[in-house]
């Protein structure tokens, strides 16, 4: 069930060193049907260390994918934000690439099918991988043909077969999921076209630490990645950057194109800017971590005591977005019902469920505006304002918002 990590899943370094201890947590999906309240919650360890060699920030222990990803509660849809930024990568992608209705586009973890929709609307031809069997499902329905399994070399060797080459593999919020690199890496490059282009999106570490986001540290993010260790991946890999770019989604994300080494390749002086600045601000030293760390404590030390003066003063304290960092935010930081009175989400198989840890029962966002709580936390705070742009009626009518990263702050 839970692996110790041994090594750099990078560059095999056996050196890793702790910065973060979250202590032990249930999974962030692992919502709760009543019936389970009584029951023992498992909870798993949640340490962050940093590859002394490459830098790759990492989970120290590895839970099972079978576990965390079989049956699979999070989806792209209840967010417009992110359906926007989907449909700005199908757009810019066919654009820059040229791909047409002739070229195969294969998106990894792919989820409700949500992103391949925007390529599929080009007329481009598209197929999706992703291991969770209830989602695989609704994509097929959507008309997105989807393999319901992990990516593999296995798999790609089939596809390669039976589909051909892809112009364009897709993979926004996995890689960072994945344990074995070099499997992907692999699979990635039989599935790809010798001119073909594989553009990964995730969270940039750069952001996570500046922004204080300790909450996206969790069991499903195995690696928190910055240039300097992909570029030893990517090399390694005999792949080379096209382009990378810094994107603001999900609080700050890293989005590279990546492509099959060419013999004329030289090194990109982008690529080589963005490490030499994240060498200057020290994102890889010690010191900047153990004060990342610090920074997180008085997080947790100010929320709790602004929460719990907001309930001696009888306030009614609702969290909106049962997200998989608010549960770690909340169960980190100590929080449950005896501070948050209820939360509300607009994804349908969470509502009527409790949140992992703090038992926290969820329901339809129409409860904000049916109870009207003193105060709304906003634990989707990468979404805090399609949030309260959506509330407009709850603030007019007094309602106040908490926003608890990068600062506890009241809106
Ligand atoms: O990497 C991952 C990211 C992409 O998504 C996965 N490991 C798991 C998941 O993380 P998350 O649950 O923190 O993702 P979101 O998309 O930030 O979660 C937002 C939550 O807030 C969803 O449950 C939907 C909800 N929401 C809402 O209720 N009303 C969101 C918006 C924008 C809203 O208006």
């Amino acid at each position: 069930m839970i692996n110790k990590l041994k090594q750099c899943r990078i560059c095999g370094n056996s050196k890793l060193t702790r910065f973060l201890p979250l202590g032990k947590i249930p999974l962030p999906n692992g919502f709760l049907k009543s019936a389970d309240l009584k029951k023992d919650e498992p909870k798993y360890p949640l340490n962050v260390g940093i590859c002394t060699s490459c830098g790759l920030v990492q989970l120290m222990e590895i839970v099972s994918p079978e576990i965390m990803f079989r049956n699979y509660v999070y989806i792209p849809s209840t967010s417009k934000t992110r359906m926007n930024n989907f449909a700005q990568i199908a757009s810019t992608v066919r654009e820059r690439f040229s791909v047409g209705p002739e070229s195969l586009v294969i998106d990894i973890g792919s989820n409700d099918g949500s992103l391949l929709s925007y390529f599929k609307g080009y007329g481009i031809k598209t197929l999706g991988i992703d291991p969770a069997t209830n989602l695989a499902k609704i994509a097929e329905l959507k008309g997105i043909e989807t393999i319901n399994d992990f990516v593999s070399v296995e798999l790609a060797k089939k596809i390669r077969r039976s589909k051909g080459p892809a112009k364009i593999i897709t993979a926004t919020n996995v890689v960072a999921h994945i344990n074995d690199l070099h499997h992907l890496f692999t699979a990635v490059e039989i599935m790809l076209k010798d001119d073909g282009v594989f553009i990964c999106e995730f969270p940039y570490l750069r952001d996570l630490i500046e922004n204080n986001q300790f909450d996206t540290i969790y069991h499903e993010h195995l690696s928190y990645f910055s240039i300097k260790p992909l570029q030893v991946l990517i090399t390694q890999e005999g792949l080379e950057f096209l382009d990378v770019e810094r994107t603001p989604i999900d609080g700050g994300s890293l989005r590279v194109y990546l492509c099959k080494k060419q013999k004329s390749s030289k090194a990109s002086p982008k690529i080589n800017n963005l490490i030499k600045e994240e060498e200057e601000i020290g994102l890889y030293s010690t010191q900047t971590l153990h004060s990342f760390a610090s920074r997180v404590r008085n997080l947790r030390t100010k929320l709790r005591a602004k929460l719990k003066s907001l309930k001696k003063k009888n306030q009614i304290i609702a969290a909106y977005g049962a997200a998989a960092k608010g549960n770690i935010l909340l169960n980190y930081c100590e929080i449950g019902t005896s501070l948050i009175d209820f939360a509300v989400d607009s994804t349908p198989y969470k509502q009527g469920l409790f949140m992992p840890g703090s038992h926290i029962r969820i329901y339809p966002e129409a409860e904000i505006l049916k109870r009207m709580p003193d105060y709304t936390l906003i634990l989707a705070w990468n979404f805090a304002k399609e949030i309260m742009d959506k509330e407009k009626k709850y603030a007019a009518k007094g309602g106040k918002f908490i926003i608890p990263v990068p600062e506890v702050t009241i809106v």
